[in-house]
């Protein structure tokens, strides 16, 4: 960008005199060929009318705002939300167990189209969205630089993915299916389904991956401070409402319109009430 391609004026934005063109403009000079006392009995007419208009404005400015000065009572009709709408049950985030939606403490999410997945580890099989892959691999050089190594360790999953780390896991596990949605979100209802989402590990200590442990590593404590710069968010901290176990690894991208609706408007009722 050079001096060049600047404006030489700032544009005017005027309200007033500003928008009306010049000639139309020219009020205060007599028009020739007018006896001066003919023009001044005009101009003496016009005051007055002006002077009327205008008191006459105030009176029934001052009669609107002084009906509408009455004191309301705060009962909860007159609550109203920050859009000036009346509240209503339906306005609150709903918690996890009274959401239709959910199932086990999980909000429902598709699967990211395939052609927008990017990879984001050297081998490829880690995938994230194309604006959650940016950002990640940005923070990833950050952190880089400051001697910290994160690991991509799992992003996008598949419904088929999942259903083998819920119910094949579970199995082997011997876990009920409430057990089990503690630390696994059953097939359909996974963060990571929808590519935004990514499980971080720490390059140099490989023996707390996707372990509570990980909160202890120098790669958790950098991503508590750094992670909001590039739009990533915790998903699951200590007491989350959902009665997810405690994932110090797994974070979510919401940075861009779509991760904005797709995690916050899963958390509101998304079928309507029956009457
Ligand atoms: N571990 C998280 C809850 C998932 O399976 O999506
Ligand atoms: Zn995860």
């Amino acid at each position: 960008l050079s001096q060049a391609d600047l404006p030489k004026q700032p544009k005017r934005v005027s309200l007033s005199t500003g928008e009306i063109p010049a000639a139309q403009r020219e009020t205060s000079d007599p028009q020739p060929g007018k006896p001066r006392s003919q023009i001044q009995l005009a101009l003496a007419v016009g005051l007055a009318c002006l002077t009327f208009g205008v008191l006459g404005g105030m009176a029934a400015l001052q009669a609107r705002l002084g009906s509408n000065l009455t004191i309301v009572p705060p009962d909860s009709s007159s609550v109203t939300t920050s859009e000036g709408r009346p509240a209503s049950p339906a306005d609150p985030e709903l918690s996890p167990e009274s959401n239709p939606d959910t199932l086990l403490g999980h909000y429902p999410y598709a699967e990211a189209p395939l052609r927008e997945l990017v990879p984001i580890s050297r081998d490829g099989s880690v995938q994230l969205r194309q604006a959650a892959a940016e950002k990640y691999l940005a923070m990833a050089a950050a952190a880089e630089a400051e001697g910290i190594y994160l690991v991509p360790l799992s992003g996008f999953r598949s419904q088929a993915d999942q259903e083998y780390l819920f119910f094949e896991i579970k199995a082997q596990r011997g876990q009920d299916a409430s057990k089990r949605a503690e630390v696994s979100a059953p097939p359909g209802y996974s963060e990571h389904h929808t590519g935004y989402a990514i499980d971080i590990g720490d390059a140099d200590v490989p023996a707390v991956n996707l372990s509570p442990d990980f909160e202890n590593t120098r790669a958790f404590q950098w991503l508590k401070e750094n992670a909001a710069f590039y739009n990533f968010e915790l998903s699951f901290p200590k007491g989350n409402t959902q009665g997810v176990s405690y994932e110090p690894w797994h974070w979510r991208f919401v940075g861009n319109s779509d991760s904005l609706e797709t995690f916050y408007k899963a958390r509101s009722a998304q079928s309507s009430p029956n009457p």
